[in-house]
């Protein structure tokens, strides 16, 4: 089994990378933001309570989220690996998944770190919510509260695996093909 995790800032580019990703590796692809967005179509208890934090701009709480995850991987328990994205958000997370990891005996391998200015996020987030009907990319003043929540809670997971030596940094600007090739050489150096 092979475990990647997909790291950066919101609007960095990480579902758009990933969707490429497990179509190249194979790999199954879990993003907590699609959970979530599924969750509150369904108008599930979790959507309803996940819902009043996405709208602010908040992040979901950590219990939430880890119980979202831990079911995700035991339902798909004879993939290949998992591209983690947008998971985890806080080290309280990142620690939950090596242990749900150290179980199967497969830790990750990788965290690839998509860097992107401020003013390009803010940039693609708003052209998002032109067309996305995406509550949280509606406003500049909830998505500033976003890129709020990343450096005071998000940041600080790649510290926790810096100390493993499992962060990769990315350039995230430029042609999205380019970036993937920029990925793709970083995986394939460790597979
Ligand atoms: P997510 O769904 O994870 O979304 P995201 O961080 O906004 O976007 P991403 O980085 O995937 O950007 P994308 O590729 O789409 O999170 C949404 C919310 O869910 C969070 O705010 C939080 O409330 C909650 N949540 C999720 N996970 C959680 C967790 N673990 N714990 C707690 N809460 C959690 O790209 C953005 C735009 O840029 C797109 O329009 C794309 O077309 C464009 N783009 C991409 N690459 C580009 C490039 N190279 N050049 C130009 N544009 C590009």
């Amino acid at each position: 089994m092979f475990n990647l995790i997909l790291f950066g800032p919101p609007g960095s580019g990480k579902g758009t990378q990933s969707e490429k990703l497990i179509l190249k590796y194979g790999l199954k692809h879990l993003s907590t933001g699609d959970l979530l967005r599924s969750e509150i179509a369904q108008q599930t208890p979790l959507g309803l309570e996940a819902r009043s934090f996405m709208d602010r701009g908040e992040l979901v709480p950590d219990e939430v989220v880890i119980g979202m995850i831990s079911s995700a991987i035991d339902n798909n328990s004879q993939s290949k690996g998992f591209l983690f994205d947008g998971f985890p958000r806080t080290p309280a997370q990142a620690e939950a998944l090596d242990k749900l990891l150290e179980f199967k005996g497969a830790p990750v391998a990788a965290m690839l770190s998509l860097e992107v200015g401020e003013d390009e996020l803010i940039k693609r987030l708003v052209k998002r919510g032109e067309t996305s009907g995406r509550s949280d990319d509606t406003n500049e003043e909830i998505i500033r509260a976003r890129l709020a929540e990343y450096h005071k809670k998000t940041a600080a997971v790649a510290d926790h695996y810096k100390v493993f030596n499992k962060v990769v940094n990315i350039k995230g600007e430029g042609h999205i093909d380019e970036i993937f090739n920029s990925l793709c050489s970083e995986i394939d150096a460790r597979m």
